[in-house]
């Protein structure tokens, strides 16, 4: 298996928007894999990008149901993933994205593994998290899907709160204002705190200024051009973006689309 062959498969199929054959990569090992994902992540960095967080993935149940998938994973997130709050994302330079409500957290000290998660929490927040297999149709092996970065694509969190009590707040994701997924905090791990000692005990040691995505607390939805997308959990508040409508793009091509992700201002009079 040529770990670093495999990475430039999956940073080409993101880039050139062709999915690989899922299940097709001949992957099995969990520890490969996350050599094939940091490799993927240095020519990342090496293309300019910086690491600004860090995501879990299948946390809950309803995640772990709709991709047939059941342990832990981590990825990494970049500058170039974020997208603002409020603002529009141009999501062309994407397969078939997907989008789901998380918990983000903002870590104000260094934590350790088996360090004291909420010691170390400055702040935590709404978020919406846009996922994109690089694999046909989001078919992939949990080794797969950890090569592949998790399936990360871009992220947006609203406004960062003091935590508070983060037991069982409610999740709603919205599509053009209607509820179409709902779910808990506490289908995170039992509590979105758990999966920040998941990260430490995954991460080793993650450093304050980091960005940590506690995993959905619902299943995914498919993510359309010129649909705004509203992530609300009860008493952090609302984090929401507009996809820009196709004719609004200009031709650019998809390795450029996915050089400058949306966070320009939706232009005037844009639906
Ligand atoms: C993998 C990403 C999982 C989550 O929040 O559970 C994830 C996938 O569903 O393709 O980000
Ligand atoms: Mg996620």
């Amino acid at each position: 298996m040529n770990l670093a062959a495999l990475a430039e498969s999956l940073d080409t199929a993101a880039l050139t928007r062709r999915p690989l054959p899922g299940g097709g990569t001949g992957l099995t090992d969990t520890v490969q894999a996350y050599a094939v994902q940091e490799a993927l992540i240095e020519r990342r960095l090496a293309r300019g990008e910086r690491l600004t967080g860090f995501k879990l993935g299948f946390t809950s149940l309803a995640k772990m149901r709709q991709m047939g998938v059941h342990d832990l994973i981590h990825g990494r997130l970049t500058h170039r993933m974020e997208i603002r709050d409020s603002g529009s994302y141009d999501a062309s330079g994407l397969i078939h994205p997907r989008v789901e409500p998380e918990v983000a957290f903002l870590l104000g000290d260094t934590l350790r593994p088996g360090g004291d998660p909420l010691a170390a929490v400055a702040a935590v927040a709404p978020a919406l998290e846009v996922i994109d297999s690089r694999y046909d149709g989001f078919r992939f092996s949990l080794p797969e899907v950890i090569a592949d970065n998790t399936s990360a694509a871009a992220y947006a969190v609203g406004p960062w709160t003091a935590p508070g009590d983060l037991d069982n707040l409610g999740v709603l994701l919205e599509l053009d204002g209607r509820v179409v997924q709902s779910g808990s905090s506490a289908a995170i791990l039992g509590h979105p705190l758990r999966a920040l000692a998941a990260a430490a005990r995954l991460a080793g040691t993650l450093e304050a200024g980091t960005v940590i995505l506690a995993g959905a607390a619902t299943a995914a939805v498919p993510l359309k051009p010129g649909t705004c997308v509203r992530a609300t959990v009860e008493t952090l508040g609302t984090v929401q973006f507009t996809t820009r409508e196709a004719a609004d793009l200009p031709g650019a091509a998809p390795a450029e689309a996915a050089d400058s992700p949306g966070s320009a201002p939706a232009p005037e009079g844009a639906a």
